[in-house]
C-alpha cells in the first residue's frame, strides 16, 4: 500500500507483568522468550514492533509478602521487581517498555480509566461476600471450591477446586463492576473474533463460563483489607482490585488515556497478548469486558501458552518447585536456553524441564545439525563458498539434477511456511520447519558428497568416438557405491557432450552447485533463526560474510543474494567452536 511505514499502528505485542513476590524462574523466561520471538518476526519482516514487560506489584498477595519479609512494601517491590528486569535484559528480551504497577503514569491511567468506567455507569456500590484467594488474587463462586486437607498439619480448609489454593470468607462493602451486562456483547465478540484465543481450544472453556451466566465483579477492597495499591478516585477508603489495575497496565504503556486519534501511534489495539494458560479468565473475560465498556477495542489476540513441569508438577514459586533461570542462563548461554525454551516449551500440552533434555537438543539440532553443516561448507579448502555464489549470479550453474530440485523447492518454501505458523501464533512449530531445512540440507550434503567429487577428476564413462586417446576414467569407490549418482552425473555428461564442443569440468560444477545450495541453506536459515537466538544467528551470519543490511525476511528465499561468501575476516578454527561449543557441562 501506499499508505506510509511511519504513520502505521505498530506491531504490539506484551509479556505478562509478573507479580513481585518471588523471584523469577523459567517459566517467566519462557513466556519472555514467546513474546520477544513473536516481536522480533515482526521486526525481520522491516515492521515497526513494540514489546511491553513488566511487574505487577499491587494486591493481598504482595502486601503479605512484604509484610512477611519485613519489608516496606514499595522497597519489596524494588528489589523484586529488579530481578524481573535483569531477568529481561539477559534473555536478550527486546523490550520498549517495562511497566510497573507502582509507576506514577501507570496509577494516574488506572484512575482515569475507574473514573471513565464510573462516568459511565459501570461501576457500583454494594456489599461483597464471597471466598476469596489471595493467592490466585480473585474470588472464586461457591461451586468452585472445596473442602481440602493438609496432609502437615491434618487440618481442613477450604480451597480452589482449580488451583487448590486456600480460599477466605470474606464478606464487606466495595465497588462492582456491571460485569453481568457484558454476556452477550462478549458472545459476539468471541463469535466474529473465532481466533481471539489461541490455541482456540481454550476457548471453549471461556464461551461456555460466559454463556452460563456472568456475576458482577468486585474490583476494589476497603483500605483496612488491602492498603498496597492505587485508591479510588474520590474515595480514599477503598483501594482498586489489583487485576483491574494490573490489566491497564497494557494500555499505560501504549499512551492511555489517549487523545482524540491517538491511540494507534502506541500501539494499541495489541497484536498479542501472550500469557500462560492459568489467567485465561481475566484476559478475556474480565479485559475485553473492561474495554468493551469505554468503547476502547479489545486486543486482537491472546496467546496462552501452557506450562512448564519440574517433576511433572507445575513450576510455580508458591510450592517452590522451581529453576532459577539466571543459573540456567549462565551454564547453557542464552541463545541456547531460547532454543531449547521454544523447542519444547508447550503452547497446548505442559512440558517437563531437564537439564538432559537440554543438552540433547544441543547436540543435535545446534551442535551436530547447524554447528555441523556450517563447518562442512564453510572449512573445507577444496572449495569456497564465495566462487560458488559467483558462479550462481553469473548463471554458470547447473539446476534440476535430482537432489537439487528437492532441496531447492525446500528452500524456497521454507519462510512461507515458517511464516505460517508464526502466524498461527506457534513459533515451535516454526522452529521445527527451520531445523528440519538444517537436518535436510546435511542429507542433501551427504547425498551429493561433494568431498568424494573433488578426489575424481572426470567420471564420464568412455563412449566410443569421443574419449579414444587412452585416458582413463578415475572412479573412486564412493562413485560406484551411489550408482544412482552416477547415472546423474552421466547424464549431464551426456547433455554437455551433445550441446557443447568442449568438455565441461562436470565435477567441478557438481561441486558449486552443491556448495551453493548449502551456503543458501545456511543463509535462509541463519536469518529465520535471528529472532530465536539474535547473538549465534549474527555469529553465524557474519561467518558466512553476510552483509548486515541482507538478514532481513525478504532475503530468505533462494537466490536472494548473490554479494555473501566473503566474511569480513576469514573464520578460524575458534569460530566454529564459539558457534557451538562443548557444553560446560559436559567438560
Ligand atoms: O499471573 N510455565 O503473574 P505471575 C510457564 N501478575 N509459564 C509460567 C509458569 C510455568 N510454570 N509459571 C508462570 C501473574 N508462568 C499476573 C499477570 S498480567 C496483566 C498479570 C508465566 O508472575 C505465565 O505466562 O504469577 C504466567 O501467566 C506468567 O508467568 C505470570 O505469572
Amino acid at each position: 500500500s501506499s499508505f506510509p511505514r511511519a504513520l502505521e499502528k505498530p506491531y504490539y505485542t506484551t509479556s505478562p507483568i509478573f507479580y513481585v513476590n518471588a523471584a523469577p524462574h523459567v517459566g517467566h523466561l519462557y513466556t519472555m522468550v514467546l513474546t520477544d520471538i513473536l516481536k522480533r518476526w515482526q521486526v525481520l519482516q522491516g515492521k515497526q514492533a513494540i514489546l511491553c514487560t513488566g511487574t505487577d506489584e499491587h494486591g493481598m498477595k504482595i502486601q503479605q509478602a512484604a509484610a512477611k519479609a519485613n519489608i516496606p512494601p514499595k522497597e519489596f517491590c524494588d528489589l523484586t521487581s529488579q530481578r524481573f528486569l535483569d531477568l529481561a535484559e539477559r534473555a536478550g528480551l527486546s523490550y520498549d517498555h517495562f511497566v510497573r504497577t507502582s509507576d506514577e503514569d501507570h496509577k494516574e491511567a488506572v484512575q482515569y480509566f475507574w473514573y471513565m468506567l464510573k462516568t459511565r455507569g459501570y461501576i457500583y456500590e454494594s456489599k461483597h461476600q464471597g471466598w476469596y484467594c489471595v493467592s490466585d488474587e480473585t474470588y472464586y463462586p461457591e461451586t468452585m471450591i472445596e473442602k481440602r486437607l493438609d496432609p502437615q498439619t491434618g487440618k481442613t480448609f477450604m480451597a480452589s477446586q482449580e488451583t487448590g489454593k486456600e480460599v477466605e470468607w470474606s464478606s464487606e462493602s466495595n465497588y462492582h463492576f456491571r460485569l453481568s451486562a457484558f454476556k452477550d456483547r462478549l458472545l459476539e465478540f468471541y463469535k466474529e473474533n473465532p481466533e481471539f484465543l489461541v490455541p482456540t481450544t481454550r476457548m471453549n472453556d471461556v464461551v461456555q463460563s460466559v454463556s452460563a451466566g456472568l456475576e458482577d465483579l468486585s474490583i476494589s477492597r476497603p483500605v483496612e483489607r488491602l492498603s498496597w495499591g492505587i485508591r479510588v478516585p474520590d474515595d480514599p477508603s477503598q483501594t482498586i482490585y489489583v487485576w483491574l489495575d494490573a490489566l491497564v497496565s497494557y494500555i499505560t504503556k501504549a499512551g492511555y488515556p489517549w487523545a482524540p486519534g491517538k491511540q494507534s501511534a502506541g500501539g494499541w489495539p495489541a497484536d498479542v497478548h501472550v500469557i500462560g494458560k492459568d489467567i485465561v479468565r481475566f484476559h478475556c473475560i474480565y479485559w475485553p469486558a473492561f474495554l468493551l465498556a469505554l468503547d476502547i477495542p479489545p486486543p486482537k489476540q491472546i496467546l496462552a501458552h501452557a506450562h512448564w513441569t519440574l517433576g511433572n508438577q507445575k513450576m510455580a514459586k508458591s510450592t517452590g518447585n522451581v529453576v532459577n533461570p539466571l543459573f540456567a542462563i549462565d551454564r547453557f548461554g542464552i541463545d541456547v536456553m531460547r532454543y531449547y525454551l521454544a523447542h519444547d516449551g508447550g503452547i497446548k500440552n505442559d512440558s517437563d524441564y531437564g537439564n538432559n533434555l537440554i543438552v540433547e537438543r544441543y547436540k543435535k539440532g545446534l551442535q551436530g545439525g547447524l554447528g555441523n553443516l556450517v563447518s562442512r561448507i564453510t572449512r573445507p579448502k577444496i572449495w569456497s563458498v564465495r566462487k560458488s555464489v559467483e558462479a550462481a549470479r553469473d548463471g554458470t550453474l547447473r539446476r534440476g539434477a535430482k537432489y537439487t530440485k528437492q532441496h531447492a523447492a525446500m528452500l524456497s518454501d521454507l519462510a512461507r511456511l515458517a511464516n505460517g505458523k508464526m502466524e498461527q501464533l506457534d513459533p515451535g512449530a516454526a522452529l521445527q520447519l527451520i531445523m528440519d531445512a538444517v537436518y535436510d540440507t546435511n542429507k542433501y550434503l551427504q547425498n551429493c558428497a561433494p568431498w568424494a567429487l573433488a578426489k575424481t577428476q572426470d567420471i564420464r564413462p568412455r563412449r566410443s568416438g569421443v574419449e579414444d586417446g587412452g585416458e582413463t576414467v578415475r572412479r573412486s569407490p564412493w562413485l560406484v557405491a551411489r550408482s544412482e549418482e552416477v547415472k546423474e552425473a552421466n547424464q549431464i555428461a551426456d547433455d554437455i557432450v551433445e550441446k557443447h564442443a568442449e568438455p565441461h569440468d562436470l565435477n567441478q560444477d557438481r561441486i558449486e552447485r552443491t556448495v551453493f545450495h548449502c551456503a543458501e541453506a545456511i543463509r535462509i536459515v541463519g536469518i529465520l533463526l535471528q529472532p530465536y537466538m539474535p547473538t549465534k544467528a549474527a555469529q553465524l551470519l557474519d561467518m558466512m560474510g553476510v552483509d548486515e543490511s541482507r538478514r532481513t525476511f525478504d532475503y530468505a528465499r533462494l537466490d536472494a543474494d548473490y554479494t555473501y561468501g566473503m566474511p569480513k575476516s576469514a573464520p578460524g578454527r575458534h569460530d566454529y567452536d564459539s558457534l557451538f561449543p562443548p557444553l560446560s557441562v559436559e567438560k
